[in-house]
């Protein structure tokens, strides 16, 4: 057992691997606010064994959720792998059985009927299931107390579509939960399913639609009425793949689109609107105003991927992949198949989070970890080199930046927004982030006041390990927690998934 020596496996992100509870967390700094009572639950790649073939990508490892308890003014942590199919097969072999991300033509023999998903991108609470997503699977229940794995979710046979989004939107509305599919009929293929469940998890809408190509769509806007999909030209195509080229290549000669249906329209189709190649991950939040659809996301010029490279061979340009907070417009009112793109914020940022009440609404504060050049060279930067240095507050209504440095050789991980209990008013709560901390090795949870946020924190926890890059979040209030605990089926489910056996 042995990584081999690359840059992806060392240092900050050296493959974490544990599995541990720490009961507890010291609390270095403040204290922890006794209203403050719920879960926060996060997840990102950790592979289980070295890649089968030498090297990898870093969004190929097997997703391991981390969840920090908060109570009585305590917190309480807990890190589990997902028993997803693979890992299960990988760890009975004790050995590397899939190869490249998302090849199945890299595979060994032995998975050819294993699904390959990793469950490492996202965690998402909805109808009563802590579910962990990754784009080209379906979503794998895992339990919120004990974070043991009850097993691949299928919404009972109606999802249909192969695959499903990390990047599902929650209508604060109703509770309905909207999300996507897409290569939703296989590797490559060009198929967008598009599916709403009911705040019991129950799907009640689904309907399919094709892409102009197949491409990564790894997130949209979903608003009151309408949805809408970003599609970039980071293109796939199933030939390329078995001659083992990269699953996704840039291509900025095709244009981009954004996609739009109406929702739950059995007779929606879906209008493309055209413009030039731009590259964007994630979305804060989207909205309809006076006829048109605004989507606000961080935008750059070029795939922010470097292991995704350009399809004609070009060199990865890390300036043109930098993405700054910016809008897209579409007027529903004009015949034009073009939309507007400006920039909202002039420091460059990622990992876009917002008070979720205001979730498919106009709304007024994004919060996002802003990037800047990284002055000392020891350390590690992102793939564009910059460091996430801050956390910002975007205030739309009156464009006011508001940031935290969280100081030196170090950086923020994808922050989370928790409402202030019996809070009413868009961005009254706290903000949770992990902190990097390259000098010491290790990780610090920080509690922010969301409208205080360039005060100190309201609290540092101090956790005696090292969390390395993760991706996605989400919160379970306590009263959740609660009833989940009481619900003893949770526990009979996880042991039919591991039948009995210790994974
Ligand atoms: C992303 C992340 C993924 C993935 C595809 O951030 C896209 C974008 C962690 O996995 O598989
Ligand atoms: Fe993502």
């Amino acid at each position: 057992m042995k990584f081999p020596d690359l840059p992806m496996y060392a240092g900050f992100q050296r493959p974490g691997r544990f599995e541990a509870d720490v009961r507890d967390i010291e609390v270095v700094q403040g204290a922890i606010p006794h209203d403050l009572d719920g879960a926060f639950y996060r997840v990102g790649p950790d592979p289980q064994f070295p890649p089968l073939l030498g090297t990898d990508i870093p969004l190929n490892g097997d997703g391991m959720v981390s969840m920090f308890r908060f109570e009585n003014g305590r917190a309480h942590f807990r890190n589990r792998w997902v028993r997803t199919p693979k890992f299960i097969a990988e760890r009975e072999a004790g050995e590397p059985l899939f190869g490249a991300y998302r090849n199945p033509f890299t595979d060994d023999p032995r998975v050819a009927n294993v699904c390959g998903g990793t469950a490492n991108t996202n965690v998402l609470w909805h109808g009563g299931k802590l579910l962990a997503l990754k784009e080209d699977s379906h979503p794998v229940e895992i339990d919120p107390i004990t974070l043991d794995t009850i097993g691949p979710w299928s919404y009972d046979g109606a999802l249909t579509s192969e695959t499903a989004t990390a990047h599902p939107k929650i209508d604060p509305r109703t509770g309905s939960l909207v999300f996507f599919g897409y290569a939703a009929r296989g590797e490559a293929t060009n198929d967008i399913a598009y599916y709403e469940a009911d705040a019991s998890g129950n799907i009640v809408f689904e309907k399919w639609f094709e892409a102009p190509y197949s491409a990564m769509l790894h997130d949209f806007g979903v608003t009151e009425n309408y949805l809408i999909f970003p599609l970039f030209p980071l293109v796939s195509d199933l030939q390329r793949l078995k001659d083992g080229h990269p699953y996704f290549e840039w291509n900025p000669e095709k244009p981009m689109y954004l996609g739009v249906v109406r929702r739950r329209d059995p007779e929606a189709k879906i209008n493309w609107y055209v413009g030039p190649a731009r590259f964007a991950s994630h979305t804060m939040n989207a909205f309809e105003q006076d006829g048109k659809l605004h989507v606000d996301m961080p935008v750059g010029d070029a795939c922010v991927f470097p292991f995704f490279p350009e399809i004609n061979g070009a060199d990865f340009d890390p300036d043109a992949a930098v993405p700054y907070v910016s809008r897209w417009t579409i007027d529903l009112t004009s015949p034009s198949t073009d939309f507007s793109l400006n920039r909202l914020c002039d420091i460059p940022g990622e990992f876009p989070r917002i008070d979720e009440r205001s979730s498919t609404l106009g709304y007024r504060y994004g919060f996002v970890c802003l990037q800047e050049t990284v002055q000392d060279p020891t350390l590690p930067g992102s793939f564009t080199g910059l460091r996430f240095s801050k956390l910002g507050r975007v205030d739309h209504r009156t464009g006011e930046l508001t940031t935290h440095y969280v100081g030196d050789a170090s950086a923020t991980q994808e922050p989370i927004f928790v409402p202030r209990p019996n809070s009413v008013d868009e961005g009254d709560g706290y903000l949770l982030v992990l902190v990097n901390r390259y000098a010491e090795m290790r990780s610090d949870l920080l509690i922010l006041d969301a409208q205080r946020l360039d005060e100190e924190p309201v609290a540092t926890l101090a956790l005696p390990l090292r969390l390395r890059n993760g991706l996605h979040s989400t919160w379970i209030s306590g009263e959740d927690l609660t009833a989940a605990e009481a619900d003893h089926s949770r526990l009979e489910r996880t042991h039919a998934h591991t039948a009995g056996r210790n994974l």
